[in-house]
């Protein structure tokens, strides 16, 4: 297992890479090219530049979150093998960097879905919740507008101004797409790009939908361990793995984690580690990585990912806002570090115990 951290890169983080560097046992960071759009080829000297920068500061990149996908990929629009072509391209010339884990997602529109992005907890920390109420009373043409005013003036992921100003345009392209649909398209993509993943060894990680259920009535196919097994078989794989991430996943308490693990040997490549508080029907806030802090059990699920042999990296997912820390909302410095320690507690004890 290799302990990670979300970096978004020096001109839109407030993290800098030598904070991270002296989180104790955080070795690697995951990153992207934040510059470039859905559907671009990522250059081979754009990435080799990213990454001399990471590895000066002592530290590696791991994987890259994301590469994302274009909505005709998705949407099995007119322009699909364009942007397939240029994603393999991306593909070559990250393993020329030698850079072979990939996460991405297959959301329509919506990367993830939050209410708020600074909900005030009883000891003053702020953490990013969900309720289901607030949000249908959202007009998803201005979903965007309504949870912003929260984000500290930072660039959310997945929620890029320019995508915002064609939602509605974006809204009419998945009219029509089902969820059979979307998994169609999904394994059209896959195949597609497995030949390459095959010759380079590279790992596609897919996301789970944030959260796990149908969100402003659009399709929804990666959220639970039937589909996820779904897509296992169907594009039947090593390569075509998944991201574990516990807050996506578990955002629906009928998913069981520590099941969906075990039924994943071998295709989980990278993991999200994070804690939420269920507070009704489709209802949460996010909380401290403690399990003592909210409602997963964070130490069955690392025993469960030690128990299958994972040893690819973890990261600490979204943290609270503490310590008057202004920040992405769910990435600062100084919760996702206590978290990362934890995570790394917990592993420490696992591996020992026993011995
Ligand atoms: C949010 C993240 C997502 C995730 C993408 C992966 O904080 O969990 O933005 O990175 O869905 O493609
Ligand atoms: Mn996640």
């Amino acid at each position: 297992m290799k302990m990670t951290f979300r970096w978004f890169g020096k001109k839109f983080d407030s993290v800098s890479l030598e904070q991270i560097r002296q989180v104790p046992g955080v070795t690697g960071v995951i990153t992207t090219l934040y510059d470039t759009k859905p559907g671009e080829v990522w250059s081979k000297e754009k990435i080799a530049s990213l990454k001399k920068e990471v590895e000066q500061s002592g530290l590696k990149i791991e994987g890259i979150e994301s590469v994302n996908i274009h909505d005709d990929i998705k949407t099995g629009g007119k322009n699909r093998d364009l942007y397939i072509k240029n994603y393999i391209t991306t593909l070559e010339n990250l393993a020329a960097n030698d850079i072979r884990l990939v996460c991405y997602n297959f959301m329509p529109v919506f990367d993830w879905t939050r209410s708020d992005l600074a909900k005030v907890r009883k000891d003053g920390s702020t953490v990013l919740s969900y309720d289901q109420e607030l949000v249908d009373k959202i007009d998803p043409d201005n979903m965007f507008d309504s949870i912003s005013e929260k984000a500290n003036g930072f660039i959310l992921p997945g929620w890029e101004p320019e995508r915002m100003e064609r939602i509605k345009s974006l809204f009419k392209e998945y009219e029509h797409i089902d969820e059979n649909q979307l998994f169609e398209n999904l394994v059209y993509f896959l195949e597609k790009i497995m030949p390459t993943c095959d010759k380079y060894n590279i790992d596609m990680a897919i996301h789970p939908d944030d959260p796990a259920w149908k969100v402003f009535g659009l399709s929804r196919i990666i959220n639970s361990k039937d589909n996820l097994l779904k897509l296992m078989k169907r594009v039947n794989n090593p390569h075509n793995g998944v991201t574990f991430c516990s807050g996506s996943l578990g955002s629906n308490p009928k998913n069981d984690l520590v099941d969906i693990i075990h039924s994943l040997k071998g295709r989980i490549h990278f993991a999200h580690l994070r804690n939420i508080i269920y507070l009704g029907e489709k209802k949460f806030d996010e909380a401290a990585h403690l399990s003592s802090d909210g409602s997963l059990d964070m130490y069955q699920i690392v025993k469960a990912l030690y128990d299958i042999g994972f040893d690819g990296p973890i990261r600490p997912d979204h943290g609270r806002a503490v310590w008057n820390e202004v920040s992405m909302p769910g990435y600062g410095l100084y919760d996702r570090a206590m978290g990362a320690t934890y995570l790394n507690g917990l592993w420490e004890a696992i591996s020992k115990s026993g011995k």
